[in-house]
This record gives C-alpha cells, structure tokens and sequence, in this order.
C-alpha cells in the first residue's frame, strides 16, 4: 500500500479531484481517502511516482509518508 499526506487536500471537490486523477493515471488503483486525516492510501497501485505525479498534476502537494 502506498500511503501519501496531501494537507491541502480541503474538502469533497478537492476528494474527487484527486480520485479522478490517480484513476486516470492507475485504473487498477484502489483508494482509500481520508479527508479528516489528509491521507490517500492506494492499494494496486505499482509506482509511487505515477501517483505522486496524478496528485501533483491535479494541484496538490502530496508527501509520501
Ligand atoms: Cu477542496
């Protein structure tokens, strides 16, 4: 499982931007997102870059913890 911290990760838009971006980049990604936490665990997922990188793209900071 990868597991990255997005503190500007703020609300339900910012959810489901996120979800379409790492979906678009890894479709056989599973997610799990904690918006109360800042947390997006992906499951299936084979490179952390490509997640990192769909997350960045879609205009958050992502750190992977
Ligand atoms: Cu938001």
């Amino acid at each position: 499982m990868l597991e990255f911290e997005v503190n500007d990760m703020t609300c339900g838009h910012c959810v489901s931007a996120i979800t379409k971006a790492v979906q678009a980049a890894a479709p056989q990604a599973q997610l799990d997102i904690k918006l109360d936490s800042h947390r997006v665990l992906v499951n299936g997922a084979p490179d952390a870059t490509v997640i990192e990188a769909a997350i960045r793209e879609a205009g958050y900071s992502p750190v992977r913890v």
